[in-house]
């Protein structure tokens, strides 16, 4: 069994961290809080294994205390976690309902209470339902949306976070979301998806300016990666990994490190990006202090026949975990060294999530975590591997404290260090959070 390599083995000041976000372990139905387009999309049948929502999920809400103290037991120096934007403003604009603020207030306090430090994601998915309404992400004026939250929440809580970033995975919010339906709002529809790119871009430009404006610091992007191989050598492949990889790991980066799009996207997608958007770039490159890397997985790709996009994934050949992903931990190697060359240089980079689901399983002894334990002492390894090659990786947080509700699978995938009872809601800490928090002491 391959043991997680120690703190000791890292540079020093280099920080471990769990991360969750607010729909998927709080329990949006509990305290006061406006309805969200999840809400809406989990209603519909067939969007979610077995129609499961977020209406009570691990009930962090109200436990939030006894989660933080798992956080802090294990020995990790930060607490990833996002705020609900229908909590703190129901409509997603104008009136906020106080008990909402107030609960991140806690929470925060919570956290440092413990000696963690507040990593802030503003916008985990769950977007007011007012606000996808109105066309959500489709609509330019959530740029101005996300940035009065971001100044709501920088007002109350700036003063005491470690870092934020406005949007978890803008390929989620938009290509996920808009062109492949399989996140709320489910459209599948290559003009709302290029729009929807657009406007994460903007909407992140946007709420960091508003952040700077409140004097908020350690400012940075989450980004989701997933490497394109071509499946096969013929030309056919390359070109689609390509297309892939441009879409997926290069569009938004580019865009807010660079100020432009990559060709290769442009050549199909320019014609649905709205009117002006060039005039954008400037503000969707706003000056970042770090760069964050959600990483699980890579994907083989080959030419398809139809449409354009004209892809296909091919089923590699390393082992798959419960997701069906295949672990490909030089894979996060090769990516962290490719974004310090091409992308970031000297900017720090923070592993912001890289986990594995596990089947569904009772309590720990029912459990044989050890393929959780191998993949992030795998993982670990590449990062020890990237630092090694000279990439400035400040940290590894690993997703996720806690089992929850994992989007369209529902409760089905668990990709918690601490087990969860979904009826009794007791937590369990799995033979991978005493991995790490043997790790952590050495
Ligand atoms: C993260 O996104 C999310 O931030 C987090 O909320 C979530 O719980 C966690 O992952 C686990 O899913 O083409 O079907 O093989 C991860 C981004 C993008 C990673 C899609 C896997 C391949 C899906 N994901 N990707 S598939």
């Amino acid at each position: 069994m391959s043991a997680l390599p120690a703190r000791s083995a890292f540079p020093p000041g280099f920080l471990f961290g769990l991360a969750t976000s607010a729909y998927q372990i709080e329990g949006h139905g509990l305290g006061a809080a406006g309805p969200t387009h999840w809400d809406t999309f989990a209603a519909t049948p067939g969007n979610v294994l077995h129609a499961e929502n977020g209406a009570r999920a691990c009930e962090h809400y109200h436990l939030w205390a006894q989660d933080l103290d798992l956080v802090a037991a294990a020995g990790f120096d930060i607490y990833r976690f996002s705020t609900s934007w229908a909590r703190v403003m129901p409509e997603g604009r104008g009136a906020v309902n106080a008990q909402g603020l107030d609960f991140y207030d806690r929470l925060v306090d919570g956290m440092l209470a413990r000696g963690l430090k507040p990593a802030l994601t503003l916008y985990h998915w769950e977007l007011p339902a007012a606000l996808a309404d109105l066309g959500g992400w489709c609509n330019r004026d959530i740029a101005g949306w996300l940035a009065d939250f971001a100044q709501v929440i920088a007002r109350r809580l700036g003063d005491r976070i470690w870092s934020a970033a406005p949007i978890n995975e803008p390929w989620c919010v938009s290509w996920l979301s808009h062109f492949l339906g399989l996140h709320a709002p489910g459209l599948r529809d290559i003009r709302a998806a290029a729009r929807a790119m657009h406007h994460t871009g903007l909407a992140h430009g946007h709420a960091i300016a508003s952040w700077r404006a409140e004097g908020m610091t350690n400012l940075g992007a989450v980004c989701n990666f997933e490497p394109a191989i071509p499946a096969d050598p013929a030309p056919s492949s390359l070109f689609a990994a390509k297309r892939y990889d441009a879409i997926f790991n290069r569009f938004f980066i580019e865009g807010m490190l660079k100020g432009r799009y990559p060709e290769d996207a442009l050549e199909r997608l320019e014609a649905h990006l709205p009117r002006g958007w060039a005039e954008d770039m400037n503000g969707i490159a706003a000056p970042l202090d770090w760069l964050g890397v959600n990483y699980y997985t890579c994907k083989r790709i080959a030419a398809a026949t139809g449409p354009w996009p004209a892809w296909q994934e091919i089923a590699g050949p390393g082992e798959k975990t419960a997701m069906g992903w295949e672990i490909r931990p030089e894979g996060l190697r090769d990516l962290l060294i490719g974004l310090a060359r091409d992308y970031t240089g000297a900017l720090p980079l923070l592993i912001t999530e890289n986990g594995i689901a596990t089947a569904d399983v009772t309590r720990e002894g029912a459990c044989d975590d050890s393929p959780r334990i191998a993949y992030h002492a795998a993982h670990l390894e590449a990062c020890r591997a990237a630092i090694a090659a000279g990439v400035p990786l400040a940290g590894y947080i690993a997703w996720s404290a806690l089992d929850n509700f994992e989007w369209a699978e529902g409760y089905s995938k668990r990709f918690g260090l601490v087990h969860v009872d979904f009826e009794s809601l007791q937590r369990t800490p799995k033979a991978s959070y005493h991995a790490f928090r043997q790790a952590l002491e050495r």
